[in-house]
């Protein structure tokens, strides 16, 4: 029996309470599959461990999760705390700590889910966005000068190294040469001069290596306006930290809500533990009402079970998800029902069960 040691950070506002939704699945599925046991432990950092200590987590954070299978993380951020600290100082420091690299964001519209865009169908958006998650725009390098002088300027370095471009390129080929799909590079060559273009040059080198691969590059403002009218053009998309960042709450926006879009946190050779959240923040305005969705911290565990090795399970949440859309019976307001936060695990559970 395999047992899988989780450490949670359920975090900010609505954090707790879809982690806790998302917990129940995953002890839940554990319980039906018996191959596989799961043992959480709760971590209180965030926003209100900052308040306490002046600190968004211990110092020696990492090296209190290092040996953990998984970081099951809720939402950070709170208003009374810069949020260049709460992100910076824990989400970021977390993924660059434990150079989780791969930032893997599925853009599916479910059948059921909400589409703002006409004449849709669901197998017209279906794609998976590979972000650089290491490096790029967020590496936070820079300066500030003359502060308080009318001479006040801001530095901020953008760091693009081939290592880093190679390794998450080759890892969109990869998943697109095994699941026989295009792969878009997403960049803005044409405006800055040294980042993108060397990006544009590693996405050609790469692209040699996989022949049967068919290949697409866009700029980010096109592939915005893309996102919007012809969605079905994306299959595997590779893009920068920031970029992809921007793009999957788009893509979200398109594919149901953000109650519905996860992300998955790699560190593909697994030297590291990888950490699954969904990628909405903390939503302060609806915090502790029960009315968070908590649809994309389940589906964050359907890619920790992928991870795990079990895409037997994590095909199956995502398809009693889609079930649970159809019925219509207990979704939360976000998608235009009444139920509660604490409604939706058993419900998945329910489903998960009747087949
Ligand atoms: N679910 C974690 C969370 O609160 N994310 C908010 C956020 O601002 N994330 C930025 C990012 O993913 O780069």
């Amino acid at each position: 029996m395999r047992n899988f040691k989780i450490a949670v950070i359920a975090g900010d506002g609505i954090g707790p309470e879809v982690i806790s939704s998302g917990k129940e699945v995953l002890s839940g599925i554990s319980k039906i599959d018996k191959t596989f046991e799961v043992s959480f432990e709760d971590f209180p950092y965030g926003c209100e461990y900052y308040k306490k200590t002046g600190r968004m987590a211990d110092d020696d954070m990492l090296d209190k999760l290092k040996n953990f299978d998984a970081i099951y993380l809720g939402a950070v951020g709170s208003p009374g705390v810069p949020d260049n600290v709460s992100l910076g100082e824990l989400l970021l420091k977390i993924r660059r700590g434990f150079d989780q690299y791969i930032n893997l964001r599925p853009v599916k519209l479910l059948e059921g889910a909400p589409c703002p865009l006409s004449g849709i169908k669901k197998s017209d958006i279906d794609m998976i966005v590979v972000r650089e998650n290491s490096e790029g725009e967020y590496a936070n390098v820079g300066a500030r000068l003359y502060p308080g002088t009318p001479h006040e300027t801001a530095l901020q370095t953008g760091v693009f190294s081939r290592h880093g471009l190679e390794r998450v390129i080759r890892y969109a080929f990869e998943i697109a040469k095994r699941e026989k799909k295009s792969v878009t590079s997403i960049s803005k060559g044409n405006a800055l001069g040294y980042s993108m273009v060397f990006w544009d040059e590693i996405f050609k080198e790469i692209s040699k290596e996989y022949p049967e691969v068919e290949t697409h590059t866009l700029l980010v403002d096109a592939a915005a306006m893309f996102f919007v009218k012809n969605p079905a053009r994306f299959q595997v998309v590779v893009t920068s930290n920031l970029f992809g960042d921007i793009l999957t709450d788009l893509g979200a926006a398109i594919a149901g809500g953000m109650g519905l879009a996860a992300g998955a946190n790699l560190n593909p050779e697994k030297n590291f533990p990888s950490m699954f959240e969904p990628i909405h923040g903390s939503a302060p305005d609806i915090a502790g009402k029960g009315l968070a969705n908590p649809l994309a911290a389940i589906w964050s565990v359907a890619q920790m079970l992928e991870f795990f090795g079990y895409k037997n399970w994590s095909d199956k949440i995502i398809s009693a998800i889609e079930t649970l859309l159809v019925e219509k019976k207990t979704l939360t307001p976000d998608l235009g029902g009444n139920a509660k936060t604490k409604d939706i695990a058993p419900a998945i559970l329910e489903i998960l069960k009747r087949r």
